[in-house]
């Protein structure tokens, strides 16, 4: 059983106590899935954790818009991740691909997080491009407007549910400005034509990800999102919110690593007594356990923040992603270590674990560009 002890910490309501068991529960009973076929996986698991409930915290409810709660998001990502890594990042992509339309989207725009909420309709964010990922502000994507209608060109790559989903957030440049002040965002849904499906990617912890190409994609002008022109900011918005939550799925694959590897250490005998008699073994043990409690502090401070009204979070959650993700992947490689062979076995939950955190210190800014956001941050207050 998992430590409990941080759901007492002041940063929670009891709601979100509440949620969390009531999500644990319902994840001893449902999860893990089958991953043969990771695209239809994906499909019942957004259907399950939406006729669930799960996915109202994923995005705003149209008829009574609130905050997102980020402490709901983080306690559910990490809850999700401890069970099963697809169904974290199931939920996880509800969240990010509405994100732009939660914070920023028209009444109109906003009809479709009844869908997302429910589980009725999958999302995607389509941000990276093959010259510019870390680089934002240097795409290449473009989106003409020719009359009442946009028109876009280019090619997406890298984007998780590319290919099942039904909606994707868009971001291409409109040319107002050179660099980061010429960019927009706009929703476009799946069907659009012009809009293919142009390589499936396939990766070490699999799940559903694709190049996206734009061909004359005519989409109305109402499918802006925000204002022209602020698109580099309104994806810095969303990822300030959803980097955090990128950090609670590391915390929780490190939380699952390590109970994983309390039980081995009771229950193996080397050189006639427990592997945990071994001082070596308990100075693995402590590390890993004070990896996870400093990570949840960062998490969960970040978290806190947001939902206490701070406007930007980016130092925080920018601390909270570098430091669970970094941090989780050391912990995971120290209990596949201490599992021995049976940590490098393909099946066995620490080999999941070590092919499913690679990813986290890379997608939605890798750990190298969370360090230049510190600096910054802590360069210019
Ligand atoms: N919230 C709101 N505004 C922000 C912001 C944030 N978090 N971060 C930056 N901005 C604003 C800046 O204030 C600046 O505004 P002004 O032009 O008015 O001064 C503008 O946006 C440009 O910011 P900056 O100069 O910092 O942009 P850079 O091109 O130097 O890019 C990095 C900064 C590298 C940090 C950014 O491109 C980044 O986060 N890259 C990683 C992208 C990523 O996560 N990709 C994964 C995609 S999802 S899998």
């Amino acid at each position: 059983m998992s430590d409990r002890s941080f759901l007492d910490w002041p940063f929670f309501d009891d709601h979100h106590r509440r949620l969390a068991e009531e999500l644990d529960g319902w994840c001893t009973k449902n999860l893990p899935v089958d991953h043969s076929d990771v695209d239809q996986a994906c499909k019942d698991l957004v259907a399950k954790l939406g006729a669930a409930g799960f996915l109202t915290y994923s995005a705003i409810d149209p008829d009574n818009p609130q905050p997102l709660d980020v402490r709901s998001l983080c306690l559910i990502r990490e809850t999700l991740a401890r069970h099963d890594g697809l169904a974290d990042f199931a939920f996880a992509m509800q969240g990010l691909g509405t994100g732009a339309i939660s914070f920023f989207g028209t009444p109109e725009q906003q009809q479709w997080l009844h869908k997302t909420r429910s589980g009725h309709a999958l999302s995607a964010f389509a941000l990276s491009e093959p010259r510019s990922g870390s680089d934002v502000a240097n795409m290449d994507m473009q989106a003409v407007l020719d009359g009442d209608h946009y028109f876009l060109n280019g090619e997406k790559t890298w984007i998780s549910n590319g290919g099942i989903a039904d909606l994707y957030c868009v971001f291409a440049r409109t040319g107002e400005a050179p660099g980061a002040r010429g960019l927009s965002a706009f929703l476009v849904p799946a069907e659009t034509p012009g809009l293919t499906v142009k390589e499936r990617l396939e990766v070490i912890a699999p799940h559903p990800l694709a190049t996206l190409s734009f061909k004359d994609v005519k989409i109305p002008a109402s499918a802006l999102i925000g204002q022209s022109g602020q698109g580099f900011k309104l994806s810095m918005a969303v990822l300030d919110v959803f980097r955090s939550t990128v950090g609670a799925a590391a915390l929780g694959f490190a939380r699952r690593a390590l109970d994983e590897t309390v039980n081995r250490v009771q229950n193996r005998d080397l050189f006639g007594a427990p592997l945990f008699d071994l001082q070596m073994v308990q100075g693995h043990v402590a590390e890993m356990a004070l990896d996870v409690d400093a990570a949840a502090l960062l998490v969960y401070r970040a978290a806190w923040t947001k939902d206490n009204g701070a406007d930007r979070v980016t130092r925080e959650a920018a601390m909270a992603k570098l430091y669970a993700t970094d941090r989780a992947q050391v912990v995971i490689d120290k209990a596949v270590q201490l599992h021995g062979g049976d940590g490098v076995r393909s099946g066995s939950v620490v080999e999941g674990l070590y092919r499913e955190i690679r990813a986290l210190r890379i997608y939605e800014g890798a750990s190298d560009v969370q360090k230049v956001v510190i600096a910054r941050q802590t360069l210019n207050g």
